[in-house]
């Protein structure tokens, strides 16, 4: 608001004995398009939370959308430090702001401004979680006193946000509070160990270890422990560093609790188990409209979403919940999705979700006299054939109870791939664990973002070539070739040692692009995975291989929804290790792979068996 015939300030010497930075400034009210309320909400125990509550000025019967954070709601709540609301709060948020959504975001107990102990990714109460409280009742409590404290609103709540703030929603759902009327878990961190963050199928994630030190040494910003001097290449350092819990230990992570709790539970033990938020939900669904959504080359929390949606869906709880699955990176839903590493798209995808899928159906729940949205049970995209789809049902080819069966496409002689069976054989390689193979070409430094966040869909021509990789390629294909679900591979193999890892990519690899150079002969990942061979019997008692014995390791990749185009080749790769991504295993069976030993480390001769009765296949969800 423009002051009109204001007083001039009061007299000010020319020079200002105590400087010319007040104590403290207070932008007037007047100048903002929105109120900023920052309130402590007591919780049943007594323990007040931070909270940020960002009004539209003159909001009345207003909804309320509100995120639950680990990572400082003050911030979170002031992207600019303007006058706009709209420019004040995340980008994610633009489509809520501009129809006049409150918006609330809140520190979790124990970090930043919220009293009370923090503990990772808090556990529901029970076994792993004696108190009284858990992201269930701190929900539950803090939208109790939303609605009977925000004048403003029309008493309605919906939560959103992406990863841990995406766990904390789905927490919410275990015992929904009445006033919660609509969620969006994005990206929800729900499995640590299967696929969300810490772990895939058992092989750490060793940038964790800097995660662990962020976000646990300090109640607000933690301190960054990553060693590797500048210039460095962070394949060297952890190479050099030793096992997982030597480069811990070099870091001080000793001194954290949850360091030494994870590194106590490698295995899929009741520890992992009590907290797999998929089954949890499923146990105990909820009637709240959710869409669960995720990134399909989300580098971070490939399993929540998906998965908690397919434990809702088997557990007859389909008609409130909906899956959305975009091209993006990690938490990419909330930025712009007009391109991915080399994709390009045709216009911002993040952006079309937001507007015309997310917010009618928020508006749907929690404006007063919103229409129905027509929200697509599950919405798609395509990656091939670039465009959205929508089914009302997913995956389309699975096991049983899909459309279409798996079709397998089995490793065939002359690094071939064939729909039939071939005549048996085997292909060799050696892992060394001393020239592990690389998850980016080198150098890699983790505190690369743009690379961490797009490293899922990297040329794999760099991994190719080696010796220690297993490439498989079809002819140019002279037909589309539609998947739409999650990928299974089926290896068949031995190792002269005792454990092994096993990683499976499937590759579309590009012909010449005459339109789009850069893309020429791109060996583009549709869908990888990592599988520690130790627990391919079972994934909570691990066991040592037999040397020189074939075992089966059976394992689902990523869900993909991708067409082949005609003229583009088809491509599996294997091989043993995505260094420094994931730790190494030794390929010597040891109880505890965090803590092995210099001399456990050996290189290993690993054989994949082709054809016959152990006809090693990567089965794809072909849809016809
Ligand atoms: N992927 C991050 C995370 C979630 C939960 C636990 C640990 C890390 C995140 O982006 O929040």
């Amino acid at each position: 608001m423009l002051l009109v015939g204001a007083a001039p300030p009061p007299a000010e010497p020319v020079f200002p004995a105590k400087g010319d930075i007040p104590e403290k400034f207070v932008r007037p009210e007047e100048s903002a398009d929105y109120i900023k309320r920052v309130v402590e909400i007591p919780m049943r125990d007594g323990v007040k939370l931070h909270t940020v509550i960002v009004i539209p000025k003159g909001a009345t019967r207003a909804p309320i959308m509100l995120t639950r954070t680990p990572y400082n709601a003050d911030m979170r709540a002031a992207r600019t430090d303007g006058p706009s609301m709209l420019a004040t709060l995340p980008q994610g948020d633009e489509v809520f702001v501009k129809d006049g959504y409150i918006r609330v975001f809140q520190d979790v107990r124990g970090k930043y401004g919220s009293e009370g102990v923090y503990v990772m990714t808090r556990p529901v109460r029970g076994p792993l979680n004696p108190t009284t409280t858990d992201h269930v009742t701190d929900a539950y409590d803090t939208i109790d006193w939303l609605v009977k404290n925000t004048p403003e609103s029309n008493g309605k709540v919906g939560m959103i946000g992406s990863s841990y703030e995406g766990f904390t929603v789905a927490m919410a759902l275990l015992d929904p509070h009445p006033a919660l009327k609509v969620a969006a878990p994005e990206s929800p961190m729900v499995d640590g160990w299967m696929g969300d963050d810490w772990f895939m199928y058992g092989a750490f994630r060793n940038p964790n270890l800097s995660y662990f030190t962020g976000q646990t040494t300090k109640r607000g910003k933690g301190v960054s422990s990553w060693s590797a001097p500048d210039g460095a290449d962070d394949y060297d350092v952890m190479l050099k560093g030793g096992s997982t819990g030597d480069v811990a230990k070099s870091l001080g992570l000793d001194q954290l609790p949850l360091w030494r709790r994870t590194s106590q539970h490698p295995a899929y033990d009741d520890y992992w188990q009590g907290q797999a938020l998929d089954k949890l939900l499923a146990k105990n669904p909820s009637n709240v409209p959710t869409i669960w959504l995720q990134g399909i080359w989300d580098q971070e929390d490939m399993w929540g979403a998906i998965h908690s949606w397919s434990e809702l869906k088997a557990a007859g709880k389909l008609a409130n919940n909906h899956l959305v699955m975009g091209p993006w990176r990690h938490s990419g839903v909330n930025y712009d999705g007009t391109t991915l590493g080399p994709l390009k798209f045709e216009g911002d995808t993040a952006l079309q979700f937001r507007r015309d899928v997310l917010k009618p159906f928020f508006d749907q729940y929690l404006k007063d006299a919103a229409p129905a949205a027509e929200t697509p049970q599950v919405f798609i995209y395509n990656t091939g054939e670039n465009h959205w789809d929508r089914f009302k049902d997913w995956p389309l080819a699975c096991d049983s109870g899909c459309a279409s069966p798996m079709t397998p496409m089995y490793l065939a002689p002359g690094a071939g791939l064939s729909f039939s069976k071939p005549a048996a054989g085997t292909d060799k390689y050696v892992s060394d664990p001393a020239k592990p193979v690389p998850y980016l070409p080198r150098p890699v430094r983790f505190s690369e973002g743009e690379r961490w966040r797009t490293w899922l869909l990297t040329d794999q021509r760099f991994a190719d070539g080696r010796p220690d990789v297993l490439t498989y390629v079809t002819e140019p294909l002279k037909e589309p070739l539609r998947i739409s679900g999650a990928p299974v591979a089926e290896l068949h193999a031995a190792t002269t040692g005792t454990d092994a890892d096993w990683v499976v990519k499937v590759i579309d690899v590009y012909p010449q692009m005459p339109s789009n150079p850069s893309m020429d002969g791109y060996e583009f990942p549709v869908s990888l995975a990592i599988f520690r061979g130790r627990y391919r019997d079972s994934f909570s008692k691990p066991t040592a291989i037999p040397a020189g014995k074939p075992q089966t390791y059976k394992f689902a990749l990523p869900t993909a929804n991708h067409v082949f185009q005609p003229g583009h080749r088809v491509m599996i790769q294997i091989q043993s290790t995505l260094f420094p991504l994931y730790d190494r295993n030794p390929q010597t069976f040891v109880p505890n792979i965090f803590f092995a030993k210099p001399g456990d480390y050996k290189a290993q001769t690993h054989s994949v068996l082709r054809g016959g009765s152990e006809a090693s296949a990567v089965w794809l969800p072909v849809v016809k």
